[in-house]
């Protein structure tokens, strides 16, 4: 197998001063017990296209399971890890994202959600005994994971489709609920990065700014920091960590389905000194086959923002794409 050589540092952006630019803005948190939560998801979709949940029904058990077999596995020898293949988009990567030339301080595991129980069939390299035997044990954490993951998210985009009194109320979830979804599970572990101390207030960027293409994204941390949104104004904030929350991102499918109402949220990651982060993500997509377009009762008579196109046209944009490109500027209608 042909192994790449590793971008060198220099080759890793560098934000020169990275610290928040707002001034404290709040994070939207929305406890999903309670009954005006919809209105309050509503709220923060617009203002923020970010918020972050509390009371969501996934079991701690299910989290700390899965994180620590992600544990087990970014602590296996690089060597193990790079025998599974390069990502293709999915299998294991490190430092390189995307096909396009872009790098952060982060390793990662792309996992499709609809193949079990050929799971293992992604990857394109030999699958070492290590990998095989660390995805079996695996399997019944990430399972129980994704299945409550998916049944929040799902939960949450009813409550969207309730508040914005769009029927049916799972005129989004179906999507996701689709045996056919073409939705997207990744694991993230970004080590402390040693040069972060050394550059004088500048940064490395762990993952650059970029939207979710998707139209939902669930993720969960340790409780080490570094995310970052992007607020309306351009403005950076930190998302303050907390490992027993959620944070729930609108992805690019939702902000053209809403027909702009929500935007999705721009984030990045910044590489921590001392401490490593490991984040959980779930992308819920729709199936390649699926029309993306306003629906009709959110654009008000206006004309629709966006032309119409399938989830599989998306996609294949957003492969051709940089991380931090304007991926939706092709499919507006102006
Ligand atoms: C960003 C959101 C998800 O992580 C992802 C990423 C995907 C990849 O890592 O393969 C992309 C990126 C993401 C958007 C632009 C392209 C594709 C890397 C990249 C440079 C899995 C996704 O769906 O889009």
């Amino acid at each position: 197998m042909v192994m790449l050589a590793k971008p060198a540092i220099e080759q890793f952006s560098y934000i020169r001063n990275s610290r928040p630019t707002a001034l404290f803005p709040q994070i939207p948190v929305v406890d999903l017990s309670k009954p005006d939560s919809k209105h309050q998801i509503i709220k923060a979709c617009e203002e923020f296209g970010f918020f972050r949940v509390i009371n969501h029904g996934v079991p701690m058990d299910f989290i700390s399971r899965l994180e620590s077999e992600a544990t087990k596995f970014f602590s296996l020898p690089l060597c193990e890890k790079e025998k599974t293949g390069q990502p293709k988009p999915y299998g294991y990567g490190n430092k390189r994202i995307g096909p396009n030339g872009d790098v952060g301080w982060v390793e990662y595991l792309l996992l499709t959600t609809n193949q079990d129980p050929n799971l293992l069939r992604f990857l394109s390299g030999e699958n070492p005994e290590s990998f095989s035997l660390w995805f079996c044990y695996c399997r019944f954490a990430l399972n129980n994971y994704m299945s409550a993951v998916k049944k929040m998210a799902c939960e949450i985009l009813e409550m969207i489709a309730d508040g914005l009194k769009i029927q049916p109320r799972n005129v989004f979830s179906k999507l996701l609920m689709d045996e056919q979804s073409d939705s997207v599970f990744r694991l993230n572990h970004y080590p402390p990065c040693p040069d972060v101390q050394s550059l004088n207030g500048s940064n490395v960027i762990g993952f650059g700014e970029h939207t979710d293409p998707q139209i939902i994204s669930v993720l969960r941390s340790n409780n080490t920091s570094g995310l970052q949104i992007s607020l309306r104004d351009g403005s950076w904030i930190s998302v303050p960590p907390d490992q027993y929350s959620f944070f729930i991102n609108v992805g690019d499918s939702l902000q053209v389905m809403t027909n702009g109402r929500f935007e999705s949220v721009k984030h990045r990651v910044m590489a921590n000194g001392v401490k490593s982060r490991l984040s959980m993500i779930y992308f819920g997509g729709p199936p390649l086959s699926e029309k993306i377009a306003p629906l009709p009762s959110l654009t008000g008579g206006e004309q629709s923002l966006y032309k119409e196109f399938t989830w599989f046209e998306y996609k294949k944009s957003v492969y051709n794409s940089r991380l931090a490109d304007n991926r939706l500027m092709h499919f507006a209608r102006i």
